[in-house]
């Protein structure tokens, strides 16, 4: 028997992906680009163990076994990885097993959120994420060109391919519509690049959503002509300016950049039919507030964005993280955690 433990974390689009251009693939109607959160706050630690005397790939959430026999997302993973496996040698030279070999092995993966599943904080991004790297390790697979692996993190869940990398990174949605092969992530920046740059975190529900991502992507592709517009017209150039900002540490056009986005990503969820709403009244007194503070500071100092659910991420630089942590904390006491990434510890607030 072998085994990995590893851990990825999870990550915020400032660009989004939503829509897939092929379902099979899953391969997206536009590129999107985030930033990969730090790995000491929400991520999943996953153990993967291969052996021989394993009869089925097994999978436990949480401590709950789930049943992935018919888990097409898990097993493109497993069959993935394993197709780019190598031979295991020990330190002394022996073969312990032969690349061919790996295929008779079973795999048994154990996986733990440190946060909310489902609740709109791409959980199965950093669950995607750290099941392929976890495999990777106890493989030995090797890339044959670069990114390869998050083509298969790719079709765990689409946003997965980006946490396998830190930093700023871009998933290209790529040419290649019978393979899927150069629809993959690059990172653009690494995670040293912009040590001042924050996300707080407002969980303001920790319920499962009630329109799951790929459900929601679905019915927006085939109703929402808004949806066509943003991938045909928007996204290209808005990667194109959010990635030298970052680049250049720009945060006013970082920022920017990242709420439009974010807003054009709800607008199509309500030009959807029937329409999808995942922010709540609490998301929406989020944006208020946050137009006002870069008001009274006659800047960009803080720039929101939501995903799949109403939890806001707020980012903002390190200058303003107190600041805005006791804005925040004022208006919205009774919200379970406020979180400060890169750095700055967590504000627990249970009630
Ligand atoms: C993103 N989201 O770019 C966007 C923003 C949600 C809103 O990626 O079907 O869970 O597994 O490929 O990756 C959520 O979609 O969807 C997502 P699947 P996924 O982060």
């Amino acid at each position: 028997m072998f085994s990995a433990t590893v851990s990825a974390p999870t990550n915020i689009a400032c660009v989004k992906y939503w829509g897939k251009k092929s379902v099979a693939l899953n391969t997206p109607i536009n590129s999107s680009v985030s930033v990969t959160l730090d790995q000491n706050d929400l991520k999943a630690v996953t153990t993967v163990c291969v052996s021989k005397s394993f009869k089925k790939d097994r999978l436990w959430l949480n401590g709950t076994e789930e049943d992935v026999t018919k888990s097409k997302r898990f097993m493109a993973c497993i069959s993935g990885v394993k197709r780019l496996a190598t031979t295991k040698v020990s330190t002394e030279g022996e073969v312990l097993v032969d690349k061919s070999e790996w295929k008779h092995f079973g795999v048994h993966v154990s996986s733990m959120n440190t946060f909310p599943t489902a609740a709109g904080l791409a959980s199965s991004a950093a669950g995607y994420a750290a099941l392929v790297a976890g495999l990777a390790e106890v493989f030995g697979a090797k890339e044959t060109y670069p990114g390869e692996l998050s083509t298969i993190a790719r079709q765990g869940s689409g946003s997965a391919c980006r946490s396998l990398y830190g930093g700023f990174v871009a998933w290209r949605m790529g040419k290649d519509h019978d393979t899927g092969e150069d629809s993959l992530a690059q990172q653009v920046c690494d995670e040293n690049h912009w040590p001042e740059l924050r996300a707080l975190i407002l969980v303001v529900s920790d319920e499962k959503k009630d329109t799951s991502s790929t459900e929601g992507m679905s019915t927006s592709v085939n109703t929402s002509k808004l949806l066509g517009y943003r991938a045909s017209t928007v996204v290209d150039e808005r990667m194109r300016s959010i990635e030298k900002a970052y680049t250049e540490r720009d945060f006013e056009t970082f920022g920017k950049i990242t709420m439009q986005d974010s807003n054009q990503f709800h607008a199509t969820c309500l030009d959807t039919y029937p329409p999808i709403f995942y922010m709540n009244d609490v998301s929406k007194s989020v944006i208020k507030i946050v137009h006002a503070y870069n008001r009274w500071k006659g800047k960009v100092a803080a720039a929101y964005t939501f995903d799949a659910g109403p939890n806001a991420v707020i980012y903002h630089l390190e200058d303003v993280a107190d600041e805005l942590l006791a804005l925040m904390l004022q208006y919205f006491p009774d919200d379970k955690f406020l979180g400060s990434l890169f750095g700055s510890s967590f504000v627990n607030n249970p009630q």
